[in-house]
């Protein structure tokens, strides 16, 4: 039977984007102690407990799927901001960009009589046109225990370089079971789907995913948590929602403003309160820019 790595909560940057590259997925035990997810339950449930089941198969009807939890949760953003998954990410995906960003956040619960997933490549967000790359670095928390029994998340070891029409044999699919605290890194590449719960309780777990810097966010951050939210964050947490350019020139924007009263072509730090280096980004993410794609052969 297929299997997952297990790794410590400090394995190194390269030694999680390796195991990424072959295996597709793997899990890092025990990262959160007891009180973490105690305040992540005690931010959480009154939004998770208010959410209704989804509405077609894919979402799950017997699944609640909770989001904006950078603006709802102080805790979350603990997790969105982890230094070892943030290390893994962007070791993962420095090939394909000069930034990374956060794709989605989303507290899954899937209750009593949830039947498995349609297995899929989460990459596939975007269509099927990406090949090549590594466009997405995910991660599902384990707010309770993962387990055969009640759904623990379908992985299918070594996936990553199948055909987008291949689909996987029972006996090739094995289960990411953990313990609370513990967590599933696995690539955009990777064919993965929830379980079937046949337990008598809820399994939560909490999917933060990123993505690179050029492409749009299965999660629109700036409507999740939009600027009088975000003001107030830490400028690394703001840069991951997209509060910064992704590369000289993305996402730029002009307050609309009378004449003169605003700048033009101005980095979205400033919706923040907070200047940037000059229109458009500025002469850095130009020379940035042209060395990366002199690096990969365009011009
Ligand atoms: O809940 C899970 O275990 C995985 C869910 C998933 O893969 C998805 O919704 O894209
Ligand atoms: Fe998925």
């Amino acid at each position: 039977m297929p299997h997952l790595q297990h790794l410590p909560a400090d394995a190194p940057a390269e030694t999680i984007a390796e195991i990424l590259r072959t295996d597709g997925a793997l899990v890092l035990d025990d990262v959160l102690e007891a009180g973490d997810l105690a305040q992540l339950r005690e931010e959480l449930m009154p939004y998770i407990e208010a959410t209704a089941n989804g509405a077609d198969d894919f979402a799950g009807r017997d699944t609640t799927r909770t989001g904006a939890l950078v603006a709802r949760s102080p805790k979350a953003r603990e997790l969105v901001m982890h230094p070892a998954i943030l290390a893994g990410a962007k070791t993962f995906l420095d090939p394909y960009c000069l930034r990374f960003q956060l794709h989605l956040t989303q507290v899954i619960r899937l209750r009593p009589g949830q039947s498995s997933q349609y297995v899929h490549r989460d990459r596939w967000a975007w269509g099927k046109y990406l090949k090549d790359i590594e466009p997405q670095f995910n991660t599902i928390w384990a707010l309770t225990d993962f387990t055969e029994e009640n759904g623990a998340t379908q992985v299918v070891p070594g996936s990553v370089d199948w055909p987008d029409e291949r689909t996987p044999r029972p006996e090739e699919i094995c289960q990411a079971t953990m313990r609370a605290g513990s967590v599933l890194v696995y690539s955009g590449s990777v064919f993965h789907g929830g379980g079937e719960n046949r337990a008598g309780a809820d399994r939560m777990g909490i999917n933060i995913t990123y993505c690179l810097g050029w492409l749009r966010q299965e999660e629109n951050q700036y409507l999740s948590c939009p600027p009088e939210i975000a003001k107030d964050l830490p400028k690394a947490l703001q840069d991951l929602l997209g509060y910064t350019l992704g590369s000289y020139a993305l996402g730029y924007y002009t307050p609309p403003l009378p004449p003169g009263e605003g700048p033009e072509c101005t980095g979205a730090e400033h919706a923040l309160g907070a200047g940037t280096g000059g229109a458009l980004g500025g002469a850095e993410l130009f020379e940035e820019a042209v060395a990366s794609n002199a690096s990969s052969g365009r011009t």
